[in-house]
């Protein structure tokens, strides 16, 4: 088969997802061709099927607002044309649906089924925000197929869109072998002996709520000697860092800045926090899991689906980080049920959520939808 996938780039889950799902692919024997406005984090071109191809923005003086779904839908057709693609694979609603959608009635009576997953925040946030809705809406109504990452979203896709077509749920995944830890030292790099170490990931959006993993931090540190890992960068990263300061424990905090191999700082983790205002799934908590860490997390959106709360992690409500604090500690005053959370974890993100399965999933959906077109 020969797909095109078009995503964000940046540090991102849907961004991951789309190039994670391309890789593997591409490993499988499609031809997988990778749109984007800059070569995504973790694309590692390491496959001779697999493919990138830019999409450049020109700047004209006229433009204050240079029209990037143009440019998209442009390079999508470009694509699609020479390359013969039997389908387009769009993550992230806005406006990449609207852009396929686009390419694809300017490429008839050339096919071009498009199937669009929607990862989160393209209808929390974005898609139902007044400037975008009725695009975003069009772009949904006219793919040939639309998944969501989890029960959760596809309920929010309805309601605040009023969508009502098919919504078939395709969660994120793992390849279980990526995130094997075997004994690596991991977190452990960043810790003094005797320090617990304590793990967020994410990209420092307001939605993350960023300054209650350091509140809950400051509950844990308090009680337990331990340090504070920061992967990623964002937005809010200057306010977390002046709120080290003012809580004067920026000694036990360390920033780390993106890392691309997540896995790299997860081994050897004691737990992870994922306080976010709303997750529509939660990938950084389920990476966090495949490397054996328990994760503290809200009970919001798609979490529930990932997190079993009691048994591979804690749920607790949006703003508590009192509680949060609270259940960390219960794990950490109590190794081996920490440890019992941990296998927990494992276990359930390699069976619930392994790639082979996943990605499986995703294929046989494309055939369905090359059978209808
Ligand atoms: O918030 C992010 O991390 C980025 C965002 C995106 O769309 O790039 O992530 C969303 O998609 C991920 C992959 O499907 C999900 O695991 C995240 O839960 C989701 N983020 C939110 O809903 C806030």
């Amino acid at each position: 088969m020969k797909i095109g996938i078009s995503c964000y780039p940046s540090y991102g889950g849907s961004g991951i997802v789309a190039t994670e799902l391309a890789m593997a692919l591409a490993a499988g024997g499609d031809d997988v061709h990778v749109i984007s406005y800059a070569p995504p984090s973790r694309l590692a071109l390491c496959n001779s099927r697999l493919f990138y191809h830019e999409v450049l923005v020109p700047h004209y003086p006229l433009f204050e607002y240079p029209p990037y779904s143009l440019a998209l839908a442009t390079k999508m057709v470009e694509v699609a044309r020479h390359q013969g693609l039997d389908l387009m694979h769009v993550h992230y609603a806005v406006p990449n649906a609207v852009s396929a959608v686009l390419a694809k009635q300017i490429l008839a009576p050339q096919k071009l089924p498009v199937v669009t997953t929607l990862h989160g925040t393209d209808i929390t946030l974005v898609g139902n925000d007044p400037s975008y809705l009725e695009t975003t809406r069009w772009g949904i109504e006219r793919s040939d197929a639309v998944t969501t990452v989890s029960d959760d979203l596809r309920r929010m896709t309805r309601e605040h869109l009023g969508i009502e077509r098919d919504i078939e749920v395709v969660p994120n995944f793992i390849d279980p072998r990526r995130f094997e830890t075997n004994g690596a030292p991991g977190a452990r790099r960043w810790a003094q002996p005797g320090e617990r170490v304590l793990v967020h990931i994410s990209n420092f959006r307001p939605v993350k709520r960023v300054q209650d993993v350091v509140k809950t931090f400051f509950h844990i540190h308090q009680k337990v000697k331990s340090r504070l890992l920061l992967v990623g960068d964002g937005p809010e990263r200057v306010r977390v860092e002046q709120m080290c300061r003012e809580l004067g424990i920026c000694d036990a905090i360390t920033f780390t800045g993106n890392l691309p191999l997540v896995e790299e700082v997860l081994a050897g983790a004691d737990l992870f926090l994922l306080p976010s205002e709303t997750e529509s799934f939660g990938l950084a908590a389920l990476e966090a899991m495949a490397c054996k860490v328990p994760v503290i997390a809200t009970q919001v959106g798609g979490i529930p689906e990932v997190v079993r709360h009691g048994e591979t992690g804690f749920l607790l409500p949006v703003g508590d980080t009192k509680a949060m604090g609270d259940a960390a500690l219960e794990l950490l005053h109590d190794e081996p049920r920490r440890l019992q959370f941990a296998e927990a974890a494992r276990q359930d993100a390699t069976g619930r959520f392994s790639q082979t399965e996943v990605v499986g999933r995703y294929r046989d959906l494309y055939e369905r939808v090359l059978g209808d077109s």
